[in-house]
């Protein structure tokens, strides 16, 4: 394919940033006046902040308004902070949540076109085209990931094939009968599609992909680097979050992979300092918060994301203009804390990928023993080096030792590691489980 990827919507995708902060203020202001009109959670809390819709004069006054969390999802379950009618909602879509009910958000009929939309323009961006044969392998249901991208795919005039999560025997038969030319799904499951595939003797750079779309959990530069080797794709990053709408609230593009172009005429966003709640300036890492413009059944504003990004305002060579947020680091929740150090999940797998003798596979399994954490990591050594490993003991010793280095460089602590046989960790149907806590917890 060439080099430029296709813009699915020139006028809003280049359009020049004063006249995007324009749209982006006209539609804040509805917004707020909308969530101040049809929802008492939005109109108690901006009673008690003190403020109201007529304080909204310029797009940093959004800083006057209160944030919201992911528990005022919770305490409002199902469908209180819906702003519309249930007549008008035309969907429900949710997280299924570890603990407890899931947290639940709706569309109207206006909302799902939007979603096309800004779904369509990402899938453009990571070099689709219209006429795109495209597998997807996000699952459909209550998650957003199948039925975002089957939309998205549909209006940039694509054929979806909507193969959802799991039966990978089945995902390697369709990509080898359709020949797509876009895939999504997660890094960790397309990890798994391609292990399959080799198990079969079937060489995974020989389909006619060109492109794949991952997303819906971290993932690093390195897995990026395998996942592009194994496949002979380019790997594209998406972003995105139910609470907000789903997938494509930001993307990567083709041809740049630096940094996610955010949807700004839906999405405004702000990256703030997870303690304080102070807006940092842009380049700097905190909490992303995301305030939508355009939502109707579900509007969310100063949605508190807990997902770790900087934001990045230059053009982009692609021709993009509006802003870009930089790959997750991770979760806040998902960060831990061993001997004083914070650690994310993607400090480690970016040492373990760039391993030749370690497979892309692996866990974190934390512990207490007396008073201080501790942290062992689980990883998958490759097929080859186990043959080697079982021949002689040496060379494990030898590989402990320089991954255990690795680690201690890049996290500044030292860490256990277990070499596993390759195989023995669990595959991913959907979100990878990386962090295996069996921490006491203290009530
Ligand atoms: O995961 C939406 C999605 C579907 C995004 C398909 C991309 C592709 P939720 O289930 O609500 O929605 O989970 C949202 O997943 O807050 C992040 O912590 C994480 N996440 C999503 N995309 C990425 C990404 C979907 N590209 C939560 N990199 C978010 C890192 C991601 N983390």
């Amino acid at each position: 394919m060439g080099k430029a990827s296709y813009i699915f919507n020139p006028e809003i995708e280049t359009m020049p940033r004063e006249k995007m902060e324009l749209l982006q203020l006209k539609r804040l202001k509805e917004t707020v006046r909308r969530c101040y009109e049809n929802v008492s959670f939005h109109r108690e809390n901006m009673d008690r902040a003190g403020v109201t819709p007529d304080d909204i004069q310029t797009l940093e006054d959004l800083q006057k308004l209160p944030f919201m969390v992911k528990s005022d999802l919770r305490e409002n379950y199902p469908f209180k902070l819906f702003a519309v009618d249930m007549s008008q909602v035309v969907r429900i879509h949710g997280s299924s949540g570890t603990k407890g009910k899931p947290t639940i958000v709706g569309y109207t009929k206006n909302d799902i076109e939007n979603w096309a939309e800004v779904v369509a323009r990402a899938v453009c961006a990571a070099g689709g085209r219209p006429g795109d044969m495209f597998h997807n392998a996000y699952g459909y249901g209550l998650f957003t990931g199948g039925l975002g991208l089957h939309y998205g795919v549909e209006k940039m005039g694509g054929t979806v094939v909507p193969v959802s999560g799991g039966n990978t025997a089945r995902q390697i038969t369709l990509i080898q009968d359709f020949q797509p030319r876009g895939i999504s799904a997660t890094p960790s499951y397309t990890l798994n599609i391609v292990e399959e595939m080799k198990k079969l003797g079937l060489d995974p750079r020989k389909t006619n992909l060109a492109y794949g779309i991952f997303g819906a959990e971290p993932w690093t530069e390195e897995m990026r680097a395998q996942l592009e080797e194994e496949l002979d794709i380019k790997a594209i990053d998406i972003y995105g979050l139910s609470e907000v709408i789903g997938p494509g609230v930001s993307i990567e593009c083709y041809e740049a992979q630096d940094g996610l172009h955010i949807a700004e005429d839906h999405f405004l966003p702000e990256v703030i300092d997870p303690e304080t709640g102070e807006v940092l300036p842009y380049g700097e890492e905190g909490e992303l918060v995301f305030t939508s413009l355009t939502k109707e059944a579900f509007p969310v504003i100063r949605y508190r994301t807990g997902d770790i990004a900087s934001l990045n305002p230059e053009k982009c060579k692609c021709g993009r203009t509006t802003i870009r947020m930089s790959r997750i680091k991770g979760r806040i929740d998902d960060m831990f804390i061993v001997r004083g150090v914070n650690v994310f999940p993607t400090e480690i797998e970016s040492v373990l990928l760039a391993v030749d003798e370690l497979a892309p596979h692996y866990q974190v399994v934390l512990s207490r023993e007396g008073v201080m954490d501790s942290c062992e990591v689980h990883c998958e050594v490759t097929t080859e080096f186990y043959r080697k490993m079982s021949a002689s003991n040496e060379e494990t010793v030898q590989l402990t030792e320089m991954v255990r280095n690795h680690l201690k460089e890049a996290l500044g602590i030292s860490v256990g590691l277990k070499l596993c046989k390759p195989r023995t960790l669990p595959r991913s149907e959907g979100k990878a489980i990386r962090i295996i806590d069996k921490r006491e917890k203290v009530s």
